[in-house]
């Protein structure tokens, strides 16, 4: 007997293949620093996300025939409710300007409901499975493929276009799809902290940063050593995954100043809080303690008496309130690749 005719399977399946693309890509935007990997990520990011709206006039049919069967609609239902909220904040943001609501900004609600949208996809999905089969390996399904594919990109192509000359302030953001705030002026740069984290209060005359090198020797500056030892100037983008960048002229210490460069294992920067991230051994010159910005000392907020700088890697890793380095043994990607705390 032939299998049951049941129209829409491949669109569906088309779906999951598109979920699950935009879900790992935005994470992958999230991680990536370099300006041309942030570019391809974010393309390809948006491409998948506008696929899936290019589908729905195709999964709407599928919608509409699943609504009139018997049994509980109510997750399937939740989940589209869910991915358009994500939808809609995730091209408001790329498309238009950065918007908060409420004090929430548009990419946090995007990924936020992304996040939620999961545990429902997944039920859905279960509960309403497909079945890929042989024959979707066939020249007609590649073509299909190629065809959603170059809409998808038009459409992605078209709505850049319109933005860049309706001169939408999204014409302007940086590659990693974050907007400028406050460059050269440290007064109006955010406080952001990753998710958990809050602003210590941290003593200066009882401040030390302990150091441990490769050989095991250690040392423990106080604020005043930090300022002796702090004449490393240098511009740098921090570019945090809220949605925001700035450039700031940073001043400290360079790491490799008082840990050289150690041969293996990673450089552990941990913050008052415990908030700790581990860098490769060898980019240890790349990296500054940085006790001012933009010539003035920094405030609490930002990450007095000393906070990292990374030229190059996104916001999370700048950690703030740094009061331990030490080389350790562990490679640096033995970490998750998102902080935990
Ligand atoms: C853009 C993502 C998707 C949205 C917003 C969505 C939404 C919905 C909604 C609201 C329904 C009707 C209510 C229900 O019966 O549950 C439905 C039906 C259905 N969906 Fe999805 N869905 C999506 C992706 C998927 C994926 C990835 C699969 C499987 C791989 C899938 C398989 C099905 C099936 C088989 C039906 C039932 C059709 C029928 O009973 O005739 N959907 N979907
Ligand atoms: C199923 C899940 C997701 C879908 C369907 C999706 C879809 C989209 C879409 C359609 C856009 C707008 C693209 C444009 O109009 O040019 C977008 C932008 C964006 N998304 Fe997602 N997204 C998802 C999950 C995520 C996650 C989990 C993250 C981060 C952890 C993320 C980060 C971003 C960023 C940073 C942008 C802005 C990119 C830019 O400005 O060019 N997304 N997403
Ligand atoms: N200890 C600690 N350092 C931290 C964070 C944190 O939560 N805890 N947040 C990071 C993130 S996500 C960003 S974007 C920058 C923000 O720095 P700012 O508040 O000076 O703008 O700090 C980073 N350093
Ligand atoms: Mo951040």
């Amino acid at each position: 007997m032939a299998a049951p005719r049941r129209p829409g399977r491949r669109t569906n399946l088309a779906l999951l293949v598109l979920l699950v693309g935009s879900f790992v890509t935005g994470w992958v935007a999230f991680g990536v620093g370099g300006p041309s990997w942030s570019r391809a990520v974010t393309v390809a990011h948006g491409i998948l996300g506008l696929g899936i709206l290019v589908l729905a006039p195709w999964k709407t049919v599928i919608v509409r025939r699943g609504l009139r069967t018997g049994g509980t609609h109510a997750i399937g239902v939740a989940f589209a409710v869910v991915l358009a909220v994500s939808l809609v904040a995730g091209i408001a943001h790329a498309g238009i300007g950065r918007f908060e609501v409420a004090g929430v900004n548009a990419l946090a609600v995007h990924v936020a409901a992304a996040v939620i949208a999961v545990p429902l996809a997944a039920a859905h999905v279960i509960r309403r499975r497909q079945r890929p089969r042989r024959t979707d390996l066939s020249r007609r399904t590649l073509l299909r493929t190629a065809g959603l594919a170059a809409v998808a990109a038009l459409a992605y192509a078209v709505q850049a276009s319109v933005t860049s000359l309706a001169g939408f302030p999204a014409a302007r953001r940086r590659e990693t799809g974050s907007y400028e705030v406050g460059s050269g002026d440290p007064t109006s740069m955010p406080v952001t902290q990753w998710f958990t984290d809050g602003v210590p209060g941290v003593d200066l005359a009882a401040y030390r940063l302990e150091v441990t090198r490769a050989d095991g020797s250690a040392l423990r500056l106080s604020y005043g050593d930090l300022l002796a030892m702090g004449d490393a100037v240098q511009s740098a983008v921090l570019d945090c995954t809220g949605g925001w960048w700035t450039e700031q002229s940073w001043r400290g210490v360079r790491i490799d100043t008082v840990l050289g460069v150690p041969r293996q294992g990673s450089i552990a920067v941990r913050s008052v809080t415990g908030y700790t991230m581990h860098f490769p051994a060898e980019a240890a010159p790349g990296l500054l303690l940085a006790t001012h910005v933009g010539g003035k000392p920094l405030l609490p907020g930002h990450g007095s008496p000393v906070r990292l700088v990374a030229p190059g890697r996104r916001g999370f890793w700048w950690v703030k309130w740094v009061d331990q380095i030490r080389v350790d043994a562990r490679p640096w990607w033995l970490q998750p690749p998102f902080p935990l705390q």
